[in-house]
């Protein structure tokens, strides 16, 4: 199973294609909008969040809300474009209205690209590199998360640090935690480090400046066995890092205890091994779910970690491309903080990372087939 995306910011739309579906899996058409809502609130959101408010378009693949096995066509259209359809145009030359942008902010794309890519507008690069493509990947990743869910895994993410303020032991379930990261405007469960980043956040935003910070997904009901320690490709923490390192501003990513584990002794790391009423259990899950790159039949436990995003309003020093001249930066509009919808592009991610691993293990053209892959594979697991 694969996927692409294209489009640009301030385009006409957003586009993705998923290839390797299953057939006949329900597709949730309200879910995908659903959790393309979920991406665009937050406190810190800057004005853009406004004047979107995405919807996705099933182009093809589906019929009477099932997959075909056919590709899947997605479409999320930019309310903004009528805003910008002669600086965008898709045909004839730049209108006198087109200032070329030939100063590349730090922390972005923006220089690396336009050199790269030979631009003298540095509007060519920033459009698509843009954190707006995280609508598709939410679109994408929301069909890949139905197909989990159709075989009984589950996928919750909530922020655990921002701005300085880390959320500490949470009580309660993982459900009970994701209820209560749910009806938090910063996606944290627990209400006292809530309101001090909501406060961190409107600091932020009064001095100019920007606010990164680290989620966590969790996904429960995962089997045994996806992934592989067997070849270096196939490593499923290897692919969780990069899919969630696809998301813009996303500078690590740890997995279980991460990098705790390599501060503390082995025999306050490793996950002693339980055999009752027929099955292997664990008595801990430092290992987050994975242990030598596949999955062990514990919840998979991953984080990330986002950088402050670069559009500031507190300029930092560049080059002019043109002049070579230094400037400081001045921007009209950008988000304070992004962390919590970064969150619900990284269920998105780990979500499609999941499933293209069960896929690969327990694949056929339809979803019944797979189910009795599946059903085959417990019986055998269950055996031993
Ligand atoms: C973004 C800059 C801002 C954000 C945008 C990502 O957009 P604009 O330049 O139009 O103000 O709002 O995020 C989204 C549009 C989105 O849907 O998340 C950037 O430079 O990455």
């Amino acid at each position: 199973m694969r996927y692409l995306t294209a489009g640009e910011s301030h385009g006409p739309a957003l586009t993705a294609i998923v290839e390797g579906l299953p057939s006949n899996l329900a597709v949730d058409i309200d879910d995908v909008n659903h959790q393309l809502w979920r991406r665009q609130q937050g406190y810190g959101r800057g004005g853009r969040m406004r004047i979107e408010s995405d919807r996705v378009e099933v182009m093809s693949g589906v019929r009477f809300g099932k997959t075909m096995g056919t590709p899947v066509a997605l479409l999320v259209h930019n309310k903004d474009w009528r805003n910008w359809s002669e600086k965008m145009a898709i045909t004839g030359e730049a209108p006198d209205s087109v200032v070329e942008i030939t100063k590349p902010r730090p922390g972005h794309a923006d220089l690396a690209g336009a050199l790269k890519y030979g631009q003298e507008d540095v509007r060519n690069v920033l459009e698509r590199a843009s954190a707006r493509n995280t609508a598709t990947m939410v679109a994408v990743g929301t069909i890949a998360r139905q197909l989990l869910r159709r075989f009984g895994m589950e996928v919750y993410g909530h922020v655990v640090e921002l701005g300085h303020v880390k959320v500490d032991q949470l009580e309660g379930t993982i459900p009970e935690i994701a209820e209560r990261a749910e009806k938090s405007e910063v996606r944290v469960a627990d209400p006292d480090a809530e309101q001090r980043i909501i406060d961190a956040i409107t600091q932020a935003k009064a001095d100019g400046d920007t606010l990164g910070g680290i989620f966590e997904i969790i996904v429960t009901g995962v089997p045994i066995g996806l992934g592989s320690y067997a070849h270096p490709d196939r490593k499923l923490d290897g692919r969780l890092a990069q899919s969630l390192m696809s998301i813009q501003a996303i500078k690590g990513v740890e997995i279980g205890l991460g990098f705790e584990a390599a501060r503390r002794p082995g025999s306050q790391v490793h996950d002693e091994i339980g055999h009752r009423q027929g099955e292997y259990y664990r008595r801990s899950n430092n290992a987050g779910g994975l242990e030598g790159g596949v999955t062990n039949g514990q919840p998979l436990v991953v984080r990330a970690a986002m950088k402050p995003i670069p559009t500031l309003y507190k300029p930092l020093e560049s080059v002019d491309m043109r002049t070579k001249e230094p400037f400081r930066a001045t921007i009209e509009r950008s988000d304070v903080c992004a962390v919590p919808a970064a969150s619900v592009v990284g269920e998105a991610m780990v979500a499609w990372t999941v499933a293209q691993a069960f896929l690969e293990k327990f694949g056929g053209d339809s979803v019944e087939e797979m189910q009795d892959n599946y059903d085959n594979y417990l019986r055998r697991v269950g055996e031993r």
